[in-house]
């Protein structure tokens, strides 16, 4: 890889306060200042901000960066079909092979057990948001609540208009999956999932359903959105389970 080498700042002086290496990172990935004097300053950035997380490693082994993806600063927005995004509209239905099925509203997702956890999301079309604070319900509490049958392996994520995404029951239970409210610190846009979405960031992001509506547990797999549209039924992106 090569140096980064400093921009000609005598013939761009207003690259000189972007060349504070995070003041530039964040104006970088924002999208916003200096691609047409900065391109390979923005280059530059990029390539450091992916090199730093090229060299970690998670505390579970694995890179810290899947194989074919780049970092970038802000989660991209990727579209899909919003409900209204009212916190005081929102239901979760938690059901399917369960002892006791029920629905939440709002505040009664509030009391049960909250979570903060950092997480790395990884789009399939190659962008990853690395470091983010989620905070919300593990689906593990969910399910807990519920009383989950002996035989159910699967847990498919519902949200407004018939979207779906389908995980192994025993990673959507892992400690980092929930149904999430806050990213650092912050509501969702309603672009981001408003009021509240599902987070399973160890699987490619399309598996994090937006504007959440239920959490079913089921003992058959129930192939989701865009799993019957030719992407891969699991994806892990350590393996690069892009498309079936
Ligand atoms: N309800 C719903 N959730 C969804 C989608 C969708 O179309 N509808 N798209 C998925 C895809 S393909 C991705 S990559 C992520 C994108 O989330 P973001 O727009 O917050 O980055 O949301 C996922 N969740
Ligand atoms: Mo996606």
């Amino acid at each position: 890889m090569k140096t980064p080498k400093q921009p000609d700042t005598d013939a761009h002086p207003e690259l000189l306060r972007a060349w504070d290496r995070r003041q530039f990172i964040k104006n970088a990935a924002a999208g916003t200042a200096l691609l047409a004097a900065g391109g390979a300053l923005y280059r530059i950035a990029a390539d450091d901000m992916n090199r730093k997380a090229r060299a970690e490693t998670r505390s579970d082994g694995r890179k810290r960066l899947p194989p074919g993806q780049r970092v970038i600063e802000h989660l991209k927005d990727m579209g899909g079909d919003p409900g209204d995004g009212q916190a005081k509209h929102f239901r979760l239905r938690v059901h399917g092979a369960v002892k006791t099925p029920y629905d939440l509203d709002y505040a009664q997702l509030l009391k049960l057990p909250q979570v903060e956890r950092e997480a790395d999301v990884h789009c399939v079309t190659g962008w990853s948001n690395l470091g983010a604070t989620y905070k919300g319900v593990l689906i593990s509490t969910l399910a807990e609540k519920a009383g989950v049958k002996g035989n159910v392996r699967h847990v498919i994520l519902e949200a407004e208009h018939g979207f779906t995404s389908n995980i192994p029951y025993a990673e959507a239970t892992g400690d980092t999956c929930m149904v999430t409210y806050r990213m650092n610190g912050k509501p969702f846009s309603l672009d981001h999932g408003a009021p509240a979405r599902g987070l399973i960031p160890d699987l490619y992001f399309w598996k994090s359903a937006k504007w959440i509506t239920g959490v079913k547990f089921v003992v058959d797999d129930e192939p989701g959105y865009w799993e019957v549209r030719g992407y891969h039924n699991h994806a892990d992106p350590w393996k690069e389970e892009r498309y079936a």
